[in-house]
């Protein structure tokens, strides 16, 4: 079963189809159309150039594929472009590759709010149209955010108060990228609500893990040994997540004793789960969130949206309304639990 089908069930909105996923190749824009709006014949220049925070991470392997679905489907050309590294700067070159390849739009996820800024805003001067999706900068025409803030941060603490109701306990977080917009705004929420919600749990610890394999095995290794009477690690982002996991099915000692959750994909999770390593996680559909930002770029392109709110606009995947500061909201978290994670194919 695919993720779309039980949104749409569950939610009564159409999510759209989730891609299947591939890690994919550094591609870049081979675009020959002129920048901006319109190439020189006057035909809309869907040449929609993709960027994630890095290459190799199976999160954003399944975000291009929906984003490479939905271009190809309005006749646009994808491309996909970035480095194995999910650093502050790391996406600049692409950028101006993609400005000399005259792109009609640029579709990325920022490791930092503001370093890639003087670069998108020369992308913008020369027509280029901006739209981040999953991590925010402060310089785009439109920004998809998979879900709020608030609705991430509260699923993840939701979990915690359920395992650990009144008991005292200590959590630490290990988190991704150290500069990333989402990464830390759901940081901030979560250690904010635990304070208001859950005066029993301590949030002793925040590491981080970069978004590389080794980096997050280490941070959840070093955080247990640094803290004996850690209870649990709440892990927001896909790689982290992944390597705690890996760390606690390596060490047999700790299962039952270290509880853990955070946001990570069914297809990466899926063995750690229904093995008892721990239990549940949560994430979006995230091929939909893809999708929508593609969508997002081509109503830009088209003109049919400017990214100021109350701006509406509709897609194959649902009808979108764009929210305040240019935000458009894909839609809620979803649990995984081993009953549920053989359903999707993400
Ligand atoms: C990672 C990235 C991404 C985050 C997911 C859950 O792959 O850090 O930004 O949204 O995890």
């Amino acid at each position: 079963m695919r993720f779309s089908n039980i949104m749409r069930g569950r939610h009564g909105r159409v999510a759209g189809v989730a891609a299947a996923f591939a890690v994919s190749a550094i591609v870049l824009a081979g675009c020959s159309a002129p920048a901006g709006d319109t190439g020189a014949s006057g035909e809309a220049n869907y040449n929609i150039v993709v960027m994630p925070k890095s290459l190799g991470n199976k999160y954003f392997g399944a975000s291009d594929a929906g984003a490479k679905s939905a271009i190809e489907g309005f006749g646009g050309t994808y491309s996909e472009a970035g480095s194995n590294e999910a650093a502050p700067t790391s996406q600049s070159p692409f950028i101006q590759t993609a400005i000399q390849n005259g792109a009609g739009a640029i579709i990325l996820a920022a490791n930092d709010p503001q370093a890639v800024c003087a670069d998108l805003e020369s992308a913008q001067a020369a027509g280029i149209k901006v739209v981040t999706f999953d991590s925010d900068t402060n310089c785009r025409d439109a920004f998809i955010n998979q879900a709020t803030v608030d609705g991430v941060a509260q699923g993840l603490v939701d979990l915690a108060i359920a395992k650990f109701p009144t008991e005292p306990a200590q959590l630490a977080i290990e988190s991704g990228g150290p500069n990333a917009t989402n990464l830390n705004a759901w940081v901030d929420a979560i250690k904010s609500k635990i304070a208001e919600q859950a005066p029993n749990i301590e949030i002793v610890d925040v590491v981080y893990g970069n978004d590389v394999d080794a980096d997050a095995y280490n941070a959840a290794k070093g955080v247990i040994t640094a803290h004996p009477d850690l209870d649990g690690i709440i892990a927001p982002d896909s790689v982290s997540v992944k390597e705690a996991a890996h760390y606690l099915s390596d060490t047999p000692e700790l299962q039952g004793k270290i509880w853990l959750t955070g946001l990570g994909l069914p297809s990466e999770l899926r063995d750690y789960v229904k093995a008892g390593v721990f239990d549940q996680f949560g994430l979006w559909d995230v091929g939909a969130l893809g999708q929508l930002a593609a969508y997002t770029a081509k109503a830009l392109i088209d003109g049919e949206i400017t990214g100021a709110e109350g701006d509406t606009f509709s897609t194959p995947i649902g009808d979108y309304t764009v929210g305040k500061g240019g935000e458009i909201v894909l839609g809620p978290l979803f649990v995984f639990d081993a009953k549920n994670v053989d359903d999707f194919d993400f």
